[in-house]
């Protein structure tokens, strides 16, 4: 508990490694996907796909959530104590699930060739668009580029204090170099919210250094959380991280469970998600989070900078 609070106040990150049951996750991931045919048939073809307005609506909801049907079998992770003492530290005891989801990492095997040509070097590749309405109560990737989960939760979009979030991340399965397994960039929230793309230049191996507009620059190290079933991370919503796409000919792909947690607004409590927000120095309640989207949520920016390190 004590290295994980620390972890979180100097690094914004903790991975706690292979700590859930691995029994009883590999039984998760058989049921998961019993549930649904992961494969190309989940795309919508091209003249549905024209014939919308926008790229928006085309995630889960806490409502519209394909892990609604596993909720018994999710509790094991859910009541876990090893994660629900840290998170009552960090969030305080009522601390609230924003929303949980499924991701699933999608191998180009399942890939239309017009979509596959539409996302090119497109840094968020989220797939949510191009699949059929009834199947995005999960999100499918083909990689998104370095992000802070801020992105998602620019200021008074939702009633919760988005600063106050924190992902904790799943593995279901093995997951290897080749299975889109994710890069953290732990240190990085100490910079606070920065604008989507972000600057990051390469250095050499794994080693970046990752600026914010005011000129305050640090450096930091790409770890790739590689690890079994039952592999938590846990992260602050500045901390930067991506993924790769899947990179297997074949049509294997990755599903990972993630859940996004905050404090309540009940709580009015000083608990350690304060002490870590404390002591960043940038924004930590972004009005606008991001500028690759037009106005109607497609990607206009070309370009991805974790494929480049
Ligand atoms: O699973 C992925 O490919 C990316 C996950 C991620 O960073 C997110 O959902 O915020
Ligand atoms: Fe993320």
């Amino acid at each position: 508990m004590h290295t994980c609070v620390n972890n979180l106040l100097n690094q914004g990150a903790h991975v706690f490694g292979e700590i859930l049951d691995a029994d009883r996750t590999h039984a998760l991931y058989q049921q998961m996907i019993a549930a649904r045919a992961f494969d190309g048939s989940l795309f919508m073809d091209q003249a549905e796909y024209l014939a919308q307005e926008n790229h928006f609506n085309a995630n889960p909801t806490p409502a519209f959530n394909f892990l609604n049907q596993f909720d018994e079998q999710l509790q094991f992770i859910e009541q876990d104590p090893r994660l629900t003492q840290v998170l009552a530290h960090v969030l305080g005891e009522d601390y609230e699930v924003v929303i949980r989801k499924a991701v699933c990492g999608v191998p180009d095997a399942w890939l239309p060739d017009w979509i596959r040509e539409r996302i090119r070097d497109v840094n968020v590749a989220n797939l949510g668009p191009y699949i059929k309405k009834p199947y995005r109560d999960i999100t499918y990737f083909r990689g998104i580029d370095f992000h802070q989960d801020i992105i998602d939760w620019p200021r008074g979009r939702v009633e919760l204090d988005p600063s106050t979030f924190m992902t904790l991340y799943v593995y279901l399965h093995e997951v290897t170099e080749h299975d889109s397994p994710l890069h953290l960039m732990p240190g990085t929230h100490r910079l606070g919210a920065t604008l989507f793309p972000h600057r990051l230049q390469h250095q050499q191996g794994d080693h970046w250094v990752y600026g914010d507009d005011q000129g305050n620059s640090l450096a930091c190290t790409d770890q790739r959380l590689i690890g079994g079933p039952g592999y938590v991370g846990l992260w602050h919503n500045c901390t930067l991280h991506g993924t790769r796409p899947v990179a297997h000919e074949s049509e294997q792909f990755r599903l990972s469970l993630r859940y996004l947690l905050g404090k309540s607004n009940a709580n009015r409590h000083r608990t350690g998600i304060d002490d870590i927000n404390s002591r960043i120095q940038g924004e930590l309640r972004p009005i606008r989070t991001r500028r690759d989207l037009d106005d109607k949520g497609v990607a206009q920016m070309r370009g991805n900078i974790i494929n480049q390190g």
